[in-house]
């Protein structure tokens, strides 16, 4: 099969450190990269399917939609790169409207990108795929060669929006080192809307957003020791105007003590954890943190309600 594996070798997320270091605060806060274990994973592949939130199915439709434009733009053979390789129905839409001479899936998570890049390479045989494991939020280096030109990066789903803005320019600027002069950048961002889409999208009426965020505090129980009752803390999302971004906490229902790996954490009652940032964009706003980033907007594609953007951006 055309499939091969490099290995970056990414640090395992230091867990311990970066949870400790975030309950010290005096906002305590958790990373939201640690949402995704194996049931938050799996939880968040619910999400995607749920009636209120309209990302994942919006997007789609537009690269169903367009995405013979799409591949009009990037360039038939390309070599086309994707960050966070999770969701395989967006990148097999895009795979079949684009035919790239060569596909590179970036994932942290090893097993999980094998196994998609292998079922890819056999639905695409004429596609090279060369799977990458490696962390995309930090410098990292790819199975690239001087003549795999042109270049083109795909990085869905609006992931962009967990980065703080001055961290999206970060990233967007080390992609487009990566892909070079002239190389393309197709991406997926939320926009701004109403407050009510907003608030149902991240408060499911199955609860299901809720369980994905309590999810976390059964997770650092299990991987360091922690001593969290799920139950006394509620789920709470709601969008933050002034920052024009989407906000999830874990609240806690009572004054209570909780230990984490060894570490004594009090909570007062109402007192939270910050466990995720969305950032909610216009077009206007994403253009312009492109163009500080070092990317030239060059078309994007909106659904008629303008729920969903994805850009294509020229470096
Ligand atoms: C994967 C970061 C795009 O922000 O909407 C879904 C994660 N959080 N519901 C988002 C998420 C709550 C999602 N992203």
């Amino acid at each position: 099969m055309n499939v091969s594996f490099f290995d970056d070798h990414p640090e395992p997320a230091d867990i311990r450190a970066e949870v400790l270091a975030g309950l010290t605060q005096p906002e305590k806060r958790i990373p939201p990269k640690f949402f995704y274990d194996e049931q938050g994973s799996r939880l968040f592949d619910a999400i995607c399917e749920l009636p209120e939130y309209y990302p994942t199915r919006t997007e789609i439709g537009l690269l169903r939609q367009y995405g013979a434009e799409m591949a009009e733009l990037l360039g038939h053979d390309v070599v086309l790169i994707e960050l966070g390789s999770g969701s395989s129905l967006k990148i097999r839409t895009l795979l079949a409207a684009l035919r790239p001479r060569v596909y590179i899936p970036v994932d942290i998570s090893r097993e999980h990108l094998l196994r998609s890049a292998e079922g890819l390479a056999a639905a695409f045989p004429d596609i090279e795929v060369r799977a990458a494991c490696a962390d995309y939020s930090r410098p990292f280096s790819l199975p690239l060669q001087a003549d795999d030109q042109p270049r083109a990066a795909f990085f869905p789903g609006s992931s962009v929006g967990n980065f703080e803005p001055p961290d999206a320019e970060a990233f967007l600027h080390r992609v487009g080192t990566l892909l070079g002069p002239g190389g393309h950048l197709l991406i997926g961002v939320d926009l701004r809307k109403s407050e009510d889409l907003l608030h149902a999208a991240y408060n499911d009426a199955q609860g299901i957003t809720a369980a994905f965020n309590l999810n976390l505090l059964t997770r650092i129980n299990r991987e360091l020791e922690g001593t969290f009752d799920p139950a006394a803390f509620h789920h709470s999302a709601f969008f933050n105007p002034h920052d024009s971004r989407m906000e999830m906490h874990l609240v806690s229902n009572a004054p209570q003590q909780v230990l984490v790996a060894g570490e004594t954490f009090r909570f007062s009652e109402g007192e939270s954890i910050h466990t995720e940032c969305s950032y909610k964009y216009s077009v206007k706003d994403f253009h312009a943190l492109a163009e500080r980033a070092g990317f030239k907007p060059v078309r994007v594609w909106t659904d008629d309600q303008q729920l969903f953007s994805v850009h294509g951006l020229r470096r």
